[in-house]
């Protein structure tokens, strides 16, 4: 089928027209704000444009989720759960067609657009099961005849910054579990991504219908910063999660801490795989190239620093080269394709720009880092053969170009593997239980995630998801991430008949002189 005619009708049969508003709050309001096209990177063709939000329509969103708070939070957390289940049903059904448009919007294979949705799903059913788990402990008081216990509640209207990497996967992150915490949620997609936002949002509407329930779930979409500032500096939001850029992530955090908000931060990585003598080459690279080139080197766990043990070295960059060389990039959505575009000019432009500092410093490119004839933003991906040291390699550029250096002791793997800022996703490969345990050790990675025998992306909505550093410090999904959602209460029950202190205080007023 021609791309035209499978763009229109997919665009179609999920509710997006020529012409969108891209706010909604119990209905799609009246925008009132600037246009934001949503361009296939694929084509640099336009796919439909949405209107943001004015600052007047932004307030009255806010208002709406705050008025919707009141009655969510009343809502038992299993049947807020219930709403969570049946969106994860109606994702199961949507997640051909949004996997496609994923693909279309930002430029994912078929595979992992498809992926992305299952990501969401899996987060459905993780967030179901957390609904009735909103545990708080009971702790002995010291105090006889006393309770001493905490427990959670919602926290308000929450606000969700997305980047157009994964454009749904990380919403539902953290809409789910806000959702059954008892929060509202207003998301702001990335601008690259406001398709993939407001097809979610019909999904939702769906879903919401059926069950007729307050609707916990709002969406401002918004050309530039903007909207992102009005809703870090906003007390009405009691936290705000947000997913992108170091320097973004910087410029959030102080504004939201400036009026003791919560930031929940996940910002950028520039992750590492060290590879040891004892490693099962043909996996570790099977692992590399994947971490490295998949999404076009567009994920924040994405691989850009190789650490290989010196005797390794040539074999690695040799094998890697021919492994490169079998890499299919084009229409991400045709068969057999494993790399798409880049999302933008301005990145295929970064790229470029970092290549040649590359250069500059020292680095060789050994392998591809070509723009490829238009149109889109096709790159090949590139390979350079850098020391630990080039400042360049400390950066994060979101392309693929993977830094590759040796390192002769293990301690010295360490180093080099630590010395960068940011602190997201690690791995090492090997054999050699020491060398495992210490990678994983107090002594070992400092990211976030730290793994062995597999790479640095792809990982399971089980675990908490975040990075240390200049990554934010946030945990986001599996674990108890949904602590972040609520508030804390601790509380104390006297059901005697006196009036005992803590710290054995004694404060008698019959003794008082
Ligand atoms: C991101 O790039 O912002 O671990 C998230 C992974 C995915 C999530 C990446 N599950 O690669």
């Amino acid at each position: 089928m021609d791309y035209a005619k499978m763009s229109t009708e997919l665009l179609a049969r999920l509710g997006i027209r020529p012409e969108n508003s891209g706010v909604y709050a119990g209905d799609w309001l009246s925008p009132g704000g600037r246009p934001v096209r949503s361009i296939n990177p694929s084509t640099g063709e336009e796919l439909a444009t949405v209107y943001g939000a004015s600052r007047r329509v932004y307030d009255t969103l806010i208002e709406a989720a705050q008025a919707e708070f009141l009655r969510w939070r009343r809502i038992p957390a299993p049947a807020r759960g219930e709403l969570v289940r049946q969106l994860g049903n109606a994702l199961r059904e949507a997640k051909s067609d949004l996997g496609l448009l994923v693909s279309l919007e930002v430029g994912k294979t078929r595979s992992e657009g498809e992926g992305e949705v299952q990501e969401m799903i899996d987060m459905c059913d993780f967030a179901v099961g957390q609904s009735r788990q909103l545990y708080g402990k009971t702790m002995p008081s010291e105090r006889p005849r006393h309770r001493l216990f905490e427990q959670w509640h919602p926290l308000g209207p929450v606000g969700v910054l997305t980047a157009f990497n994964f454009p749904v996967a990380v919403w539902a992150w953290n809409a789910t579990l806000a959702a059954v915490c008892g929060d509202t949620v207003i998301w702001k997609p990335s601008p690259h991504a406001p398709l993939t936002a407001i097809a979610v949002q019909h999904i939702l509407n769906h879903v919401v219908a059926r069950l007729r329930i307050p609707n916990p779930f709002f969406l401002v979409v918004g050309e530039g910063a903007e909207p992102g500032q009005w809703m870090a500096r906003d007390c009405r939001l009691p936290l705000v999660s947000a997913t992108g850029s170091c320097e973004m992530g910087r410029s959030v955090g102080a504004t939201v801490a400036s009026r003791l908000g919560r930031a929940l931060l996940e910002l950028g990585g520039n992750n590492a795989v060290i590879v040891t003598p004892s490693a099962d080459l043909d996996n570790a690279l099977r692992a590399i190239v994947f971490a490295a080139v998949g999404t076009a080197g567009q994920r924040c766990t994405t691989l850009r620093r190789l650490i290989v043990h010196e005797t390794l070295l040539d074999d690695v960059l040799a094998r890697l080269a021919t492994a490169y060389e079998s890499v299919s990039i084009g229409k991400p959505w045709e068969d057999g394709i494993l790399m798409g575009p880049l999302i933008s000019a301005d990145a295929v432009s970064a790229m470029q720009q970092a290549l040649a500092e590359a250069r500059e410093q020292g680095g060789e490119v050994v392998f591809g880092g070509e723009v490829l004839d238009g149109p889109g933003n096709f790159v090949r991906p590139a390979i350079v053969k850098s020391r630990p040291d080039m400042p360049i390699v400390a950066r994060e550029t979101f392309a693929p170009i993977l830094y590759v250096m040796s390192y002769r002791e293990w301690d010295e793997a360490i180093a080099i593997h630590n010395r960068v800022e940011q602190g997201l996703s690690s791995a090492v490969f090997t054999d050699r239980l020491t060398e495992a345990e210490i990678f994983l050790g107090a002594e070992g990675s400092d990211c976030g995630i730290a793994n062995v025998n597999i790479g640095t992306s792809g990982a399971e909505i089980g675990g908490a998801f975040g990075g240390e550093k200049d990554t934010g410090g946030g945990r986001e999904a599996g674990s108890d991430a949904w602590k972040n959602y609520m508030r804390r209460q601790t509380c104390t029950i006297n059901f005697g008949k006196d009036l005992p202190l803590a710290q054995g205080v004694q404060f008698d007023l019959s003794d008082s002189k």
